[in-house]
């Protein structure tokens, strides 16, 4: 009959805090079994590890990814995201490429040369707007005129972003990198008045010396205004107006920063969506909007303002868990484990003492 031996059994709460104001979640009771080490520095042993009580904890507050396989148009896609989780995922990060590398399951994405699913990314089409922002000007809906061109706006090689004024008064989408000389505007009270430039620039460029030496770059009101623009332009040429639109824009309304896009894309003047494609590292290309694709979903789970884990320790060793030192060095491998697993915001990890003033307290028992 085998000996039985006494195991040294130290318990400890730790407290986790962070996240929004919100509801308050409550995982004491997880249990950890730290055994079988001389330090902390090993943790195994039968039960729940660190490792995995953490993971635990920290999925409640990290934000997680959702494949689904069924097939979808875009907008259907971000319809379902939005009912059963969160938002079509936002992919802002080489972080989460390689989480959703990881997670894709490539056999349910059909043909091996279609492995691509939908992602939050679109280029907003609609959403033109004026450079200049100024409610008591365009006193309500009168920022909606246009006079585009026929056929326009095209997004021509998806690159047509700024808008310029032809010499029949038509509006036309172009890149905003090719240089025209800018129609300037100047406000006084509701009155407009505008001021052709001599020089050639960029829209940005234009932008800042409209505004630097004017009002702003021209807005056109209305049909009488637009008259007034062509009257004043220089004649057989294209200038700038003030019109523009973001370009690509995540569904969430995270701004559009990190840029992942596969060689050559994007491109197809009508292809507003984004698709991860996991043939190229799941990096983007955009395709028609219309077509349906599996997708990927992102969950923020509910904000939490405390965690309190209590965590037991099996050692054999005589590691004093007291000691200042051995705390800490568990205490850095418990926030460096919370990072890897993307625990998001603000959050603060510390130890709760018990009455005592302890942070350990050992348990005798037998095994
Ligand atoms: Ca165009
Ligand atoms: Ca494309």
């Amino acid at each position: 009959m085998a000996a039985r031996k006494m195991r040294n059994r130290a318990a400890v709460e730790l407290v986790l805090e962070g996240g929004q104001a919100g509801e308050k979640l409550n995982v004491a009771g997880s249990r950890i079994q730290e055994g079988g080490s001389k330090n902390t520095e090993k943790i195994h042993g039968a039960g729940t590890t660190v490792d995995q009580t953490l993971c635990a904890v920290s999925s409640l507050a990290a934000r997680q990814y959702h494949f689904i396989y069924e097939r979808k148009t875009w907008a259907d896609a971000q319809s379902y995201c939005r009912e059963k989780y969160t938002d079509l995922v936002t992919v802002d990060s080489l972080d989460v490429a390689t989480i959703l590398n990881r997670k894709v399951d490539l056999t349910q994405m059909g043909s091996a040369r279609d492995v691509r699913a939908w992602i939050g990314l679109f280029e907003d089409i609609q959403g033109w707007k004026w450079s200049l922002v100024n409610n008591a000007f365009y006193q309500g809906f009168v920022t909606q005129y246009r006079n585009w061109g026929s056929g326009q706006p095209d997004n021509f090689g998806s690159n047509e972003p700024c808008t310029e004024m032809n010499s029949r008064g038509e509006w036309n989408d172009i890149p905003c990198e090719v240089t025209r000389k800018p129609i300037c505007l100047t406000v006084n009270g509701q009155t407009a008045g505008f001021v052709a430039i001599q020089s050639f620039m960029t829209w940005t460029q234009a932008q800042s010396y409209c505004r630097a030496n004017y009002t702003d770059l021209a807005s056109v009101r209305n049909s009488a205004e637009n008259s007034n623009v062509l009257a004043v332009k220089p004649s057989g040429e294209s200038n700038w107006l003030g019109l523009y639109r973001d370009t690509w824009k995540w569904s969430d309304g995270d701004r559009y920063q990190f840029s992942f896009w596969s060689a050559g894309q994007p491109d197809g003047s009508t292809e507003y969506c984004a698709t991860a494609y996991f043939s190229d590292s799941g990096r983007w290309r955009n395709w028609l909007c219309g077509y349906t694709k599996p997708f990927i979903c992102h969950h923020d789970p509910v904000p939490f303002t405390k965690h309190v884990m209590k965590i037991k320790l099996v050692r054999n060793s005589t590691v004093d868990l007291n000691d200042a030192a051995v705390q800490s060095d568990l205490m850095n491998r418990l926030k460096q484990k919370l990072q890897e697993n993307r625990v998001q915001g603000n959050f603060s990890l510390s130890w709760r003492k018990q009455v005592d003033g302890k942070i350990f307290y050992t348990e005798q028992q037998e095994d």
